[in-house]
């Protein structure tokens, strides 16, 4: 028994001592603003291990403490608990719920996409800078004209990401192709960064023969082995521990990857999102969390969702390594993935990425977002918090980037996006029996009789489905 708890406290010790890699340093040095109250000298009733005086004041607020570093508390006793050596304190105070300062946002561009004077972020190169500009121009674009194709009924659902380019994006920018990506859905930016052509888009959203998921999904469930982007499934944060075990397979191959998954602020209530980052952390997996945190879930917004101050501490509960940051600052976001990367190959460690954002369009195309929300307040960030002329600002002040080259880019994209429909549309759709194959090597019994069901109702019924589905 005795060896067991030496045995645990040595990786205790080992997985803290190291916790602070040296390239992190100049990022995460302002971490530690906590105060310490002065100490009480012992009481000379000093509580003995699970009992204290009852002449101590036991008032509710004396206990609680605001915010203390419990590190200058050790007495001389420290004690073998299990998971590592422990020291005691005579105060009995509680853990505050929050800091007293909300952990500040890291960004490199200022609204006007001026670099803020002392900023610590990588540098992008003009290739890299024009394509992450021209990427975002493309999703925007892409966003438009999706969204009122669907108004028009030729697909039947759709979701933006306005608001939400540059996480998309310069995300993607500091990735490398062999990372694995776990999507939630508002992330499709992360695929076309990865080279998954307009026509692809276009034909999934179209549910037709082309669409590589066989019109299996509702429009926006993209997925692409090709470009190692697992299919997005609706449930949410199902992809979060999904995430860890690709990133346990990439470390227990000795690739020298990633896996990258996303979720929203709602995504993290789901025990999903707990289950995944307590997974990651012991099981010390290479997943980088990117968690949009863009104010709503649906109708549901950051106050009534959580408590604490927002996401990224709850990476701490779990003993990952986190960073909130400025999620409508694409260099930010850049240098902030590029470094989490190093972290999670390097050290084989998760670490948690809280990008704070704005979903400027509505939920999706079932939702009216104004019901539940002030327009000016999406007028706000639509305008003055707005991710791409931000970044555009930027490229510009580097003379990468003309008015010229604006137009010509945006008028090309809208081109290419209207003829990738006109194709989409024109193309069959896949076969009814595509809904019953390709999970089974044979189909079994029960899926022949609901195949053999459908067909006999659609006969009956011929009116209630589609026409232009083959049988
Ligand atoms: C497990 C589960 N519960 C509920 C839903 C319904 N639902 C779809 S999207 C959504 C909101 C998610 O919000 P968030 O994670 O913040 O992502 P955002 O849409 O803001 O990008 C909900 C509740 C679902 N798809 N899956």
């Amino acid at each position: 028994m005795a060896s067991w708890f030496l045995q645990r406290s040595r990786i205790f010790f080992s997985t803290h001592q190291h916790s602070k890699p040296f390239f992190l340093l100049p990022f995460l040095n302002n971490t530690s603003s906590s105060f310490s109250r002065p100490r009480t000298l012992p009481h000379k009733n000093s509580p003995t291990l699970f009992s204290f005086s009852r002449h101590e004041s036991t008032k509710a607020d004396a206990q609680l403490e605001l915010e203390h570093d419990f590190t200058q508390d050790h007495t001389n006793q420290e004690i073998d608990f299990p998971g590592g050596k422990v020291g005691f304190t005579s105060e009995m105070r509680f853990i505050s719920m929050s800091a007293s300062k909300r952990v500040p946002c890291y960004r490199v561009l200022d609204d006007n996409g001026e670099l803020v004077k002392d900023s610590n972020y990588v540098q992008v190169s003009k290739e890299m800078g024009v394509k992450m500009y021209s990427d975002m121009v493309t999703l925007q674009t892409m966003d438009n004209i999706f969204h009122e194709v669907q108004r028009q009924g030729r697909i039947s659902f759709y979701v933006t990401q306005m608001g939400e380019e540059a996480v998309n994006i310069a995300s993607a920018a500091a990735l490398a192709p062999d990372d694995i990506i776990l999507p939630q859905y508002r992330e499709p930016g992360v695929l076309l960064w990865r080279g998954f052509t307009l026509q692809q888009f276009v034909h999934q959203c179209f549910g037709n023969t082309h669409d590589l998921g066989k019109g299996r999904q509702m429009p926006i469930h993209y997925g692409s082995n090709q470009h190692n982007y697992f299919t997005i499934s609706s449930p949410i944060a199902t992809q979060l521990p999904q995430a860890v075990g690709a990133a346990y397979s990439l470390k227990m191959d000795g690739k020298s990857a990633c896996a990258v998954t996303y979720c929203g602020d709602g995504g993290t209530s789901e025990g999903d999102f707990h289950a995944g980052m307590n997974f990651a952390a012991v099981m010390d997996a290479p997943v980088i969390f990117i968690c949009r945190n863009n104010g709503w879930a649906i109708s549901t917004p950051v106050e009534e969702q959580f408590r604490s101050d927002g996401v990224v501490v709850k990476g701490k509960a779990y003993g990952i390594w986190g960073i909130r940051v400025d999620g409508n600052d694409a260099l930010a976001v850049y240098s902030a993935v590029h470094t989490a990367r190093e972290i999670a190959i390097r050290e084989k460690r998760p670490v948690l990425i809280e990008a704070l954002t704005y979903r400027v369009g509505h939920h999706s195309t079932s939702d009216d977002s104004t019901k539940y929300r002030a327009i000016d307040e999406i007028e706000y960030w639509k305008m003055r918090r707005n991710p791409v002329s931000r970044f555009k600002r930027w490229v510009e002040k580097n003379g990468w980037w003309s008015d010229k080259e604006e137009l010509e880019l945006r008028s090309s994209i809208r081109k290419q996006l209207l003829h990738a429909i006109e194709v989409a549309e024109k193309a069959q759709k896949p076969p009814l029996e595509d809904m019953f194959n390709d999970v089974y090597d044979k189909l079994p019994p029960n899926l022949e009789e609901q195949e053999r069901l459908l067909r006999k109702s659609i006969k009956k019924h011929p009116k209630d489905y589609p026409s232009d589905v083959p049988l």
